[in-house]
């Protein structure tokens, strides 16, 4: 059985996060492709922040399943385990992904969406103030607050004339409950009733295919969403990036002793 010289009844495990997301099935790749006798657990977002801070805590060994931009790297001493088959894939960016016929139907939402870019020291900002206890809607508020002539910059040129409601659908991955409620509350700004819908992230996949989200923001491509991506990608509007430099991979706390993938087994 596998799981360093950590010991513990954590040997032997990932700990991963909600079914469905992108690194979930990348670290099933993972598994197979470096022939890990590891075990990948199902878990959720909070739930795998809250085993990693438990494990630091107590200095033990734990792997989990890691992202960036994410405040755990503002938290605590973390390094991603080198994974020297790419089964990760490299850097990629997150996009926005709007449904077909947007465009006409709202052009002033559609041009908001499209020019929405920021940067993952932005988002780790408004994630570390929701750990902190603010409510998305309040750390969001507070980045427009802090940013408002970056905010301006996405505004679009002519208003509309009447502003009905958007909806957007996205994961409660702590990155996209950042994203998803800062283009909210522009949006709400604008004067525009926004709904946020919290879905698995195959339903937020067909559902932007199918039209019953006016967007998303948390497209990550080319390689975490690229299987969800290829069965929509003819039916949505693929507004870009907008914010580059994501990454995904195995996370350990810097005192686990390995530094790569291949060495998990050792
Ligand atoms: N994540 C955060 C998602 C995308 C955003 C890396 C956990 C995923 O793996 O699908």
């Amino acid at each position: 059985c596998g799981g360093g010289d950590g010991g513990g009844d954590v040997q032997g495990k990932i700990v991963g996060i909600e079914p469905g997301a992108g690194i979930m099935s990348a670290t099933e790749a993972a598994i197979e492709e470096y022939g890990l006798d590891y075990q990948l657990q199902d878990s959720s977002s909070a739930a795998m922040a809250a085993s990693l801070k438990k494990a630091i805590d107590n200095e033990e060994w734990i792997v989990v399943t890691g992202w960036t931009p994410h405040w755990k790297f503002a938290q605590w001493d973390l390094k991603y385990l080198d994974d020297p088959k790419e089964v990760y894939g490299g850097e990629e960016h997150i996009a926005t992904i709007a449904r077909t016929g947007l465009a006409s139907d709202n052009p002033e939402v559609h041009e908001m969406l499209d020019k929405f870019y920021w940067a993952p020291a932005d988002m780790e900002a408004v994630m570390l103030d929701i750990q902190d206890g603010m409510t998305p809607d309040e750390a969001a508020d507070k980045w427009i607050q802090d940013n408002q002539d970056r905010v301006n910059e996405w505004l679009p040129a002519q208003e509309a004339a009447e502003k009905g409601k958007v909806t957007l659908g996205y994961v409660e991955w702590d990155s996209e409950i950042a994203s998803t409620h800062v283009v909210k509350n522009v949006l709400e700004d604008m004067g525009y009733e926004v709904e946020a819908i919290a879905v698995d992230a195959g339903i937020m996949w067909t559902g932007i295919g199918n039209g019953d989200f006016d967007a998303i923001v948390s497209a990550w491509l080319p390689g975490t969403h690229g299987d969800y991506y290829d069965k929509v990608k003819d039916n949505v509007d693929n507004l870009g990036a907008n914010l580059e430099g994501a990454k995904i991979g195995l996370v350990v706390p810097t005192y686990v002793t390995i530094d790569s993938i291949e060495e998990l087994n050792d």
